[in-house]
């Protein structure tokens, strides 16, 4: 069984989520685990894989991304089979368990004035159901004006918004003839629906896979904002296989279409049954 977190979400903090898409969690990741993540992403970056990108816009410094690094890092692998995650994902979803989808880094060094795009998380992979949620966990102090900003009740309007590349905002081959909406102008239309937080490690926002989220560029002068993300789903959660190319994809998982999503590939850490 994986650690506790260093606290549970309390009652408010759940209907907190459900109602609006994403919730602050203070406190709940102890400092060896951020310790853990901080070595993982290090090692992360000093190697690549299919899912590892270094976006740099001209003059400016790298904007790093992966996906899946848990794969060839055992720091990260160690953290979402062993470490307070789970549990807390279980908790939030109210499931009885939380299998491991995959693990996301977004490291935004001083000066990367790229934001990362607003989007949802679920219309990019595998995932079709209500308890998907995703912990994203800063490494650094991150102000509210860097940090992730997220919309409020988003994840509820029924509405799968078409997914866009990060570096570029090209399109994934899924469109409207698929049922996946052009992602709305979040500033000018939901800008009084933002949500965002000052944050420090140990802290991390829970956000929903439908809930529109985004970030600004890091222009702090010389501080890095590394971050985490993990994705976990819950009991109603199944795969579903999406037109296009899918982000990350898992082609050898050996799942079809309405397949609980509990496997090796997406293992079943936490289990209150
Ligand atoms: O940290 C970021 O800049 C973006 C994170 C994100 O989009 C996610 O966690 O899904």
């Amino acid at each position: 069984m994986p650690v506790h977190p260093a606290r549970l979400p309390s009652e408010d903090e759940i209907t907190a989520f459900e109602r609006d898409g994403a919730v602050a969690l203070k406190g709940v990741y102890q400092p060896e685990w951020i310790d853990l993540l901080r070595d993982g992403v290090d090692e992360a970056m000093c190697t690549s894989d299919r899912y590892t990108r270094r976006i740099q816009d001209e003059g400016e410094p790298d904007f790093f991304t992966d996906y899946i690094a848990s794969d060839r890092v055992p720091a990260l692998k160690r953290f979402a089979l062993e470490g307070p995650a789970a549990e807390l994902s279980a908790a939030i979803m109210r499931s009885r368990r939380a299998n491991f989808l995959f693990d996301g880094i977004f490291v935004k060094e001083a000066g990367v004035a790229k934001p990362s795009v607003w989007h949802q998380d679920q219309p990019y992979y595998c995932a079709e159901g209500r308890q998907v949620v995703v912990i994203w966990a800063p490494l650094d102090s991150v102000p509210a004006d860097t940090c992730l900003q997220c919309v409020r009740g988003s994840h509820t309007w029924g509405t799968a918004f078409r997914p866009v590349k990060f570096r570029d905002g090209a399109s994934f081959g899924r469109d409207e003839t698929h049922g996946y909406m052009d992602p709305p102008d979040v500033m000018t239309e939901h800008a009084d629906k933002l949500m965002t937080w000052d944050l420090e490690p140990g802290d991390v926002i829970a956000f929903h896979g439908m809930t529109i989220h985004g970030a600004p560029g890091n222009l702090q002068k010389s501080n890095r904002r590394r971050a985490t993300n993990s994705t976990w789903v819950g009991d109603d959660t199944v795969y579903i296989n999406r037109p296009g190319v899918m982000e990350p994809d898992f082609p050898d998982c050996g799942l079809k279409d309405g397949d609980p999503l509990d496997c090796t590939r997406f293992p079943r850490v936490f289990d209150a049954s």
